[in-house]
């Protein structure tokens, strides 16, 4: 049988080699052929065809060479100094928010620094076996792990010694993807960050969030081995073939692919002499050796050569951080600011002697409005731009002045403490409805583009005007009952 299959292969492989050699005769023949005709055509012709042939066959050497060009990775992301970042968490903390976490990174920065010693991070989803490879690691590490997922709430540093001998600290960090834990999550990516260099476990065939959290390890530029763990339940065939899968799909993101055992727990039932059975338990086997010089030969050239690309990652990180506490911080700017014109618009409409059906934006307000606004998200406004945003919102007004109205009016049906106000109370509201709408629609069309897009705006206002959502009314109410008493 097996002869058979031998001499089957070996008369394809001579039709095979039979047809190349005559496919390579009829070619040769027929390039003479045109050699020949080439040679026979006027002297103008031969120098036009040869031309043209050189300039396709240049078009296509150069083609290649960009196509193979040796692409360079991506570089990692790069942050800002640090003298601007403490610069802007000081600025942060004179307008009152809560900087402490930020700034003790800074400090931890340092502190790591000073210790002069290797960082490592594991990190991977939840029950990829992260625990069990520190015990693997740090034989007298006191690891809690469990098949539970969601095992590990708090990053914990372990001190263990590297194959060359000097110590290495390495984190265990929660599990990412656990349901609802997305502030241990956080934690975990801080964790990470600090690390000089990142194992990161799978258990298995990358899933799309899995890919996206590699290629966020990789933006950062972080030293990374990717550890195929619970090698131990595939056969060969199966390792061979996730692990070719896997470097496949993470195209050069991590520095290398490595299966691993970590061990853990395995039970099973033992039959016993007498005919009865129990149950044992016992510890796997770790087998952790590759990774651990994986590791060791990412991180063999000492923490000090690692610590630029840790401290830049860190900053970046804070960075982040950073500017989304400070997009925070602004916006309650600017609702504050929202709150305190329609106040003052409110207080205008019942001060107007005789308010007429039509709604007429109070001009010096939207503009105070629209100014303050602009300030805030720091971007420059002519008074031309103004103008011509006022005109557009005293036009929506004037279609929509019965919208505004007969949601002002449901609202005082709604909120009964209104009516007892008096009369001019029904504009009062529907100013509070327009200035609020105006101010919000502004401060998202600031934040997002940084200049005053007067189409956007427009539009999102127009949709806050019929945004009539319980809550929004019940605070507008409010905020004009509190006016009109203050008055
Ligand atoms: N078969 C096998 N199981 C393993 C291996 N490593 C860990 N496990 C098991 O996987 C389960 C999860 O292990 P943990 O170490 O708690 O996983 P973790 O990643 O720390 O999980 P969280 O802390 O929840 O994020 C446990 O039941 C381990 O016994 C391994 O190499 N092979
Ligand atoms: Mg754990």
């Amino acid at each position: 049988m097996q002869d058979m299959s031998r001499r089957l292969r070996l008369l394809v492989a001579a039709v095979g080699i039979a047809a190349l050699a005559w496919l390579l005769v009829a070619t040769l023949e027929r390039a003479i052929a045109l050699a020949q005709r080439f040679m026979a055509l006027p002297e103008g012709l031969r120098w036009l065809v040869g031309g043209l042939l050189a300039v396709i066959v240049l078009a296509g050497i150069a083609l290649g060479a960009w196509w193979l060009r040796p692409r360079t990775p991506r570089a990692p992301v790069q942050a800002p100094d640090r003298a601007s970042l403490e610069s802007r968490l000081a600025e942060l903390r004179s307008s009152g928010a809560e900087v402490e976490e930020l700034r003790s990174e800074l400090g931890e920065l340092d502190r790591r620094r000073a210790t002069g010693t290797v960082h490592l991070a594991v990190f991977g989803e939840i029950s990829t076996g992260k625990s069990t490879l520190i015990k693997a690691l740090v034989p007298d590490a006191a690891v809690q792990s469990d098949a539970r997922g969601g095992t590990t709430r708090e990053v914990a540093h372990y001190t263990g010694t590297a194959p060359d001998g000097t110590a290495w600290v390495i984190a265990d960090v929660p599990g990412s993807a656990e349901a609802g834990g997305e502030a241990r999550e956080r934690m975990a990516r801080d964790e990470v960050l600090r690390a000089h260099a990142v194992i990161y476990l799978c258990a298995g065939d990358l899933t799309r969030a899995q890919a996206s959290e590699l290629q966020w390890l990789g933006d950062f530029g972080k030293p990374l081995v990717l550890a195929l763990n619970k090698a131990d339940q595939w056969s060969a065939d199966e390792r061979a073939h996730i692990t070719q899968h896997l470097r496949a799909t993470t195209a050069g993101l991590p520095d290398a692919v490595i299966l691993a055992s970590a061990g853990g727990e395995e039970r099973f039932t033992r039959a016993l002499a007498d005919g009865s059975s129990e149950e044992v338990r016992r510890q796997r086997k770790p087998d952790v050796a590759d990774l651990v010089s994986a590791v060791q030969r990412l991180v063999s050239v000492g923490a000090d050569a690692l610590e630029p690309a840790r401290e830049n990652a860190v900053l970046a990180g804070l960075h982040e951080r950073t500017s989304a506490l400070e997009q925070a911080q602004r916006a309650a700017e600017a609702e504050r600011i929202v709150t305190r014109y329609a106040r003052r618009a409110i207080v205008g409409a019942m001060a107007a002697v005789a308010p007429g059906t039509d709604l007429v934006i109070q001009g010096v307000l939207a503009t105070g409005l629209v100014r303050a606004l602009a300030d805030l998200y720091g971007v420059r406004v002519t008074d031309v731009e103004i103008e011509a945003l006022l005109k557009q919102v005293r036009l929506t007004l004037r279609t929509g002045t019965s919208v505004v109205l007969a949601v002002a009016g449901n609202a005082l049906k709604a909120f009964p403490g209104l009516g007892t106000l008096g009369g001019g109370v029904l504009h009062a509201f529907a100013y509070a409805l327009v200035f609020d709408s105006l101010g919000k629609a502004l401060a998202t069309t600031l934040a997002a583009h940084h200049t005053l897009d007067q189409a956007e705006a427009g539009e999102r206002m127009r949709e806050l005007l019929a945004d009539t959502r319980g809550n929004r009314l019940r605070r507008l109410a409010e905020l004009t009952t509190d006016a009109l008493r203050d008055r």
